[in-house]
């Protein structure tokens, strides 16, 4: 009798998608749109440093987010850094290891000390009760992540920067388009920062944008985004260049314009894996909160080894087998890249929930690229693997 798992690719049959369906597979508004815009700017010969379609996205998006300052980025890698830098961060500053590694690259790379505090298994998010036993005399910022659009709770961290005089500074890359208690998130601390790239929902290329209330704060992050310079000839700071493209903003301006159809389509996409996963024992899939604005995404399952019977990892390689690319994010926790690992070999110690979680979180492929049937099927897929989880483990 023919095995039920040789219909698995890894066992003989055909993968369950022809072609590879990825994880952060770039949302595309309308190319016409696009194209006009990108024609007028080879027409006006202005492609860069603070050119009309820059200052129309960082008007629109400070609209949108209903904030005094946007400033527009080449990434928010390099946002992270200026504004660090321009908020006056040095010596420690308090963020989660579950994250990307650019949160506490940021840091790093200007030799201030990233000093991970564990999350809470429910959110993801930094556990506000664990941040006050990290602080030192040396710690002068916190940085929250909105990890995949949740709030990192910024009220009660908001209470906790004040109590101790420290800043506080959101990488809020997953987060444009969300709220928290009705408010957009981009207002909270002292500036937040999202992320343009293209695995992002709403992309500009690369790009990336800091938000804030603060007008002297807003101020020195322009001119450090811009070599430093305060006017023609006069350069005030050390700077870098940070300075979003013309093309760049173009894309940024044409995917804000698609942003409810980009939104609308995870939100299906995320509802149509919610029914197909349901009731598959070990899998948990990460719920929104849909009293609150939120993107959707990124759709992330906790996979429990003992309830499913099989590995998150082994799982991912299954479903690599099928063209399903799965993503181990946020695998392995930054505490655990270098430099860090070898700075803190045993700053796991303080962090169980993140080495828990960092064990068991995958995420799947979900925007404008794929559609409810894709969906549909890479949750049969799943349940087909929990089911014959001793014969896919043998
Ligand atoms: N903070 C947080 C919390 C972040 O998540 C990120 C970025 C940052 C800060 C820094 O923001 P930026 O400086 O990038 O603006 C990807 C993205 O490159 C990264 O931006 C993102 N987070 C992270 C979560 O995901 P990788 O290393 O997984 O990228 P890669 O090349 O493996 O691509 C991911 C998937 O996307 C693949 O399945 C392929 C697909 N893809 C990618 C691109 C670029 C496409 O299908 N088309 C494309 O054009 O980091």
């Amino acid at each position: 009798m023919k095995s039920v798992v040789s219909d698995l690719a890894s066992y003989g049959g055909a993968p369950a998608f022809p072609e590879k369906l990825h994880v952060g597979r770039p949302n595309i508004g309308d190319r016409d749109v696009l194209m006009n815009r990108i024609g007028d700017m080879l027409d006006n010969r202005w492609l860069s440093n603070n050119g009309p379609y820059v200052k129309e996205f960082e008007q629109k998006i400070a609209d949108y987010l209903g904030v005094k300052h946007c400033i527009a980025m080449c990434n928010a890698t390099i946002a992270l850094e200026i504004v660090a830098r321009a908020a006056g961060v040095t010596g420690e500053v308090i963020v989660p290891s579950f994250t990307f590694v650019a949160t506490a690259h940021a840091l790093q790379w200007q030799e201030i000390t990233p000093i991970f505090a564990d999350i809470d298994p429910k959110t993801h998010n930094l556990d506000p009760e664990q941040i006050e036993q990290f602080i030192t005399p040396r710690t002068t910022a916190i940085i929250g992540v909105h990890v995949w659009g949740t709030p990192c709770v910024p009220d009660v961290l908001e209470t906790i920067a004040e109590k101790h005089g420290l800043k506080l500074m959101f990488d809020a890359a997953h987060a444009f388009g969300c709220s928290h208690q009705g408010k957009m998130l981009g207002g909270f601390g002292d500036a937040e920062v999202f992320s343009f790239h293209a695995t992002k929902f709403m992309n500009s290329f690369e790009g990336g944008a800091v938000t804030t209330n603060d007008d002297e704060l807003a101020e020195r992050i322009r001119f450090m985004k811009n070599f430093g310079f305060a006017g023609y000839d006069q350069v005030d700071y050390v700077g870098t260049n940070g300075k979003m493209t013309e093309v760049a903003a173009a894309m940024g301006l044409t995917s804000l314009e698609s942003l409810d159809h980009f939104i609308a389509t995870n939100y299906k996409n995320y509802v149509a894996y919610r029914e197909g996963l349901a009731n598959i024992p070990g899998i948990r899939m990460f719920e929104y909160d849909e009293a609150e604005k939120r993107n959707y995404q990124y759709i992330v399952l906790e996979v429990d080894a003992d309830g499913a019977g099989i590995s998150r990892n082994r799982l991912v390689e299954l479903l690599h087998a099928e063209n399903i690319l799965a993503r181990r994010y946020f695998y392995p926790g930054v505490h655990r890249m270098e430099p860090y690992s070898s700075l803190f070999p045993h700053a796991g110690l303080l962090l169980p929930n993140t080495q828990t979680l960092s064990e068991q979180t995958m995420i799947l492929p979900t925007g404008t690229a794929v559609n409810p049937d894709d969906v549909a099927r890479v949750c049969e897929v799943i349940r087909f693997i929990v089911a014959n989880a001793a014969e896919v483990n043998a």
